[in-house]
């Protein structure tokens, strides 16, 4: 069976094996890395690194989306972002930008994007246009709220139900507004408006997300809810992080976002071999 996620000229068959989304972010204030790749130079030199340790693709974000972050205007991102993306599309990098700005978006496709990474699933009312015209990539992403508000006691009666059912309806939307579906990608947004309970509940019921039928992608690099449980600050959420991301890939999973590449890489590698190992069991049966 094939899994297809078409982004521009790039065909991904998500069946054959998950992708690693490195994670280069161009902020001052990101919750894990801010201020680390302001430099263009620096930035291009990580996200070469990131590519050489196994990143199928490279998700470069403008504006932070943590707890209590406020928009960053469409000029500030786009002045960030702009040097970096015609010198990493001519080194053959699939490229993805973290925004939610069809201001952005549309430059930035201009200049050799591949994928809209929108954590707002497509809210700004030009953002479905510029995407179905370029033919780009797009991920969806469930988020309750805003980044400034979305973690003041989030409630769910049924967390996956509901995260499942905004999914679907804003799939059908994307496709109602000219985006094809082979170009879509969804992603439960772990930690946008979801507490630790949320976000593990979401993940070992991911299935229902994966039941939508359109690649899955995770996001859980170095969140607070790693170290709620492992009691680690941010920079020691590495291990934390592989172990989930090769929780989500072995429950279907196929894109996985990533500060950690390398590490990552090898975790989700051997989760997708054993994931294979158990279907190939479930095909021949018992004994
Ligand atoms: N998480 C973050 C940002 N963008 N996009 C998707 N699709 N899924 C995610 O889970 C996701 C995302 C937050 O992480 P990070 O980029 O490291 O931090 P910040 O938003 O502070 O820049």
């Amino acid at each position: 069976m094939q899994l297809i996620w078409r982004c521009r000229d790039r065909k991904f068959d998500l069946e054959a094996r998950p992708l690693v989304m490195g994670i280069l972010n161009v902020t001052p204030d990101s919750f894990s890395d801010g201020g680390r790749h302001l430099d263009p130079h620096e930035a291009i030199a990580h996200a070469k690194r990131m590519t050489a340790a196994g990143a199928d693709l490279i998700d470069v974000g403008a504006e932070s989306t943590r707890p209590g972050a406020r928009p960053v205007p469409a000029e500030v991102q786009w002045r960030r972002l702009g040097p970096l993306i015609a010198p990493l599309a001519a080194e053959g990098i699939t490229l993805s930008i973290d925004t939610a700005s069809a201001e952005v978006a549309a430059p930035a496709l201009a200049a050799g994007a591949h994928v809209i990474n929108d954590v707002t699933a497509l809210s700004d009312p030009g953002m479905s246009s510029c995407v179905a015209r370029a033919g780009a990539g797009v991920v969806l992403m469930h988020m309750r709220g805003t980044p400034a508000t979305m973690q003041h006691d989030p409630r769910y009666e049924d967390v996956v139900g509901e995260v499942r059912g905004w999914l679907a309806e804003r799939f059908d939307r994307a496709r109602d507004s000219g985006v094809d579906a082979e170009r879509i990608a969804l992603d439960p947004g772990i930690g946008f408006g979801k507490t630790v309970a949320h976000n593990l509940e979401l993940l070992a019921r991911l299935e229902a997300i994966v039941s939508l039928g359109r690649p899955v992608l995770v996001g859980v690099s170095r969140k607070g809810f790693i170290g709620a449980i492992t009691g680690r600050p941010v920079d020691q959420r590495l291990n934390g992080g592989i172990a989930t991301a090769s929780v989500a890939v072995f429950l279907g999973a196929r894109i996985v976002r990533t500060h950690d590449v390398r590490a990552t890489r090898e975790a989700v590698d051997l989760a997708e071999a054993i994931r294979r190992a158990g279907a190939r069991e479930a095909t021949l049966g018992p004994a």
